[in-house]
């Protein structure tokens, strides 16, 4: 298989856990679905901080960043940001610096979206980091060439990596191999997926996704639709960018044909406004999945999707005969900031 020529740096502890999620399953039958939902944890995927779905889209990094020589990885994100913790984790393990751009992505004037959950951790870690005024956009920023910028003139070596690993050039290859990984649990599980739910805002794990999703289907014939559930709140720049990237990924692991437009599906109605609030589907979803399974999920991303995810069994847009997978990507370290949200009773 072409991705076995690309050199991953193991940060996993291997294929993630798939579970049934029975109650959950059973309270959405009894609302009107019927599908079968089943989760792929990548919250508990690795020993570094937590883990989470950056971890993967790092493995396929990290060769790169040493092949370079560089001393410092330099990114970005928002003040809560999963990603430059992810990146902050991964420069600790490997003894390199860390230098973080944490933008105001997300109108949240809770005094500790400065200090707790993600970027209490990244600083833990011995992360440069330091906030910005700038608000959110999952492009290229002016704020994170500067950061570059300032590390060389200090006398150091970077390596920049964009916003949720997305636009970096390797940034697809993880998810395309956990499409794989889905593949080899299914056969142990005796089960297949026919639809992935995931959550989507800078792009590369969904596109990833489609872009391993396309090579099994090119080789088993099975077909499955991947949703991706926009938490951009700015879906046209998603849709662009989830489609680029899943291109180039494609075209990288040699996919051999054009992806077609139904492969690309990035589904909106559950961001709310702005990224980063949650709107009333995102705290009944957060609710469900916690009070039913335990399973934790945060109001930015994982949260969002989630209620998707609902929506759609509910409403039969994902038949009942189905057998649906969750991508669980991580995330929950940022529910610190968000306590106000679950306010003390009593
Ligand atoms: C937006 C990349 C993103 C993060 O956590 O910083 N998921």
């Amino acid at each position: 298989m072409i991705l076995d020529q690309f050199p991953r740096h193991p940060l996993t502890f291997g294929p993630s856990p798939v579970h049934h999620l029975r109650r959950l399953s059973d309270h959405l039958a009894a609302r009107g679905g019927g599908a079968q939902v089943w989760a792929k944890r990548e919250d508990v995927n690795s020993g570094l901080a937590f883990g989470g779905n950056k971890v993967r889209k790092l493995e396929y990094i990290v060769p790169d960043v040493l092949a370079s020589g560089a001393d410092t990885l330099v990114s970005i994100g928002g003040f809560q940001s999963n990603h430059t913790r992810q990146v902050a984790a991964v420069a600790a393990h490997l003894g390199l610096k860390c230098r973080l751009v944490q933008e105001k992505w997300v109108p949240w004037d809770d005094p500790t979206n400065t200090q707790v959950g993600n970027i209490l951790l990244s600083r833990m870690m011995g992360a440069d980091s330091r906030l910005d005024p700038h608000g959110f956009d999952i492009g290229i920023r002016d704020s994170w060439k500067d950061a570059i910028r300032e590390v060389e003139e200090a006398g150091g070596t970077p390596y920049a990596i964009p916003a949720g690993a997305s636009e970096h050039r390797l940034g697809g290859l993880g998810f395309a191999n956990w499409a794989f990984e889905v593949a080899e649990q299914e056969k142990a599980l005796g089960v297949t997926f026919d639809t992935i739910v995931v959550c989507t805002v800078t792009g590369s794990t969904h596109a990833g996704m489609i872009a391993g999703f396309a090579a099994l289907e090119d080789l088993t014939g099975v077909r499955r639709r991947v949703l991706g559930i926009d938490a951009s709140a700015t879906i046209e720049k998603t849709r662009d960018q989830v489609g680029r990237i899943a291109r180039h990924t494609a075209e990288l692991i040699e996919l051999g044909r054009d992806l077609r437009d139904d492969e690309v599906t990035v589904l909106e109605g559950w961001a709310g406004e702005l990224y980063g609030l949650p709107v009333d589907s995102t705290m009944e979803a957060m609710a469900l999945g916690a009070q039913l399974e335990a399973m934790i999920t945060d109001p930015v991303y994982e949260g969002k999707s989630l209620a998707g995810l609902i929506d759609l069994v509910e409403s039969r847009e994902i038949p009942a005969d189905s057998h649906v997978l969750y991508a669980h990507l991580g995330g929950q370290p940022a529910i610190n900031a968000y306590h106000s949200l679950w306010p003390a009773q009593g």
